[in-house]
């Protein structure tokens, strides 16, 4: 089973109560979003390859360590997903960014992608799947699926708020997957939201209500 992770750093806890705030505008749930997203890549990054390399100090030769040069891919599920792109990038500026849009169709229950558009080599890369929240888990299930039918392999699922019921049904769909989240919260209503949540992530993201 992989991985699942609480990021509770106190400044991600401190970030978090802001965003959850229903008086939180647009533009400081934006930047609060990409901070707190920055803040989770230390240590959904933790984990990254090292290799030897020497180099020379102004003393002399020494044998120390770099990135081994795993190559990384952010992947934001649309839209919200978008939201803590730019925050994951301070940290790892170098990193491709794969765009998945899907839904599911209502009277086939398929899963339809809307818009799919990766790196070509993500079989080679480390892919950080975003989503602010894990609520029923479909969206990321979905998503991932996508990214293993195209060749992708390591995967890390990151989100700020995730609900019980959607961690489970991801570890059940996608045990191999380390799931990495700022809190966990304690239901979903009949609606999907997660309670307490913090609404719907486009929509504060984005301004759309
Ligand atoms: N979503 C929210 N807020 C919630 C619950 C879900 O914005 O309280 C969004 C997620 O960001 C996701 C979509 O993109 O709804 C469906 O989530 P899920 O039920 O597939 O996990």
């Amino acid at each position: 089973m992989g991985k699942f992770q609480v990021i509770d750093h106190p400044l991600i806890q401190h970030k978090l109560t802001i965003i959850r705030d229903k008086d939180c505008g647009t533009k400081v749930f934006r930047e609060v979003v990409n901070e707190i997203a920055m803040l989770m890549a230390y240590e959904v990054s933790r984990d990254m390859p090292l290799e030897d390399v020497v180099i020379e100090t102004p003393i002399g030769e020494t044998t120390q360590k770099t990135l081994s040069g795993k190559k990384v891919a952010i992947v934001p599920i649309l839209r919200a997903g978008i939201g803590m792109v730019d925050g994951i990038l301070e940290l790892i500026p170098a990193a491709k960014v794969g765009h998945i849009g899907l839904y599911r169709d209502h009277d086939t229950l398929e899963p339809v992608e809307y818009f799919v558009k990766m790196p070509e080599d993500i079989d080679a890369r480390q892919l950080f799947v975003v989503d602010p929240m894990l609520a029923t888990g479909g969206s990321a299930i979905m998503a991932i699926d996508a990214l293993k039918a195209r060749g992708g392999s390591n995967i890390k699922f990151v989100c700020l708020v995730a609900a019980p019921e959607g961690v489970k049904a991801l570890q059940e769909a996608h045990p191999d997957i380390d799931i990495y989240t700022a809190a966990l919260d304690e239901y979903l209503d009949k609606d999907g939201y997660i309670v307490p949540g913090l609404g719907d992530a486009g929509d504060r993201l984005f301004g759309t209500k």
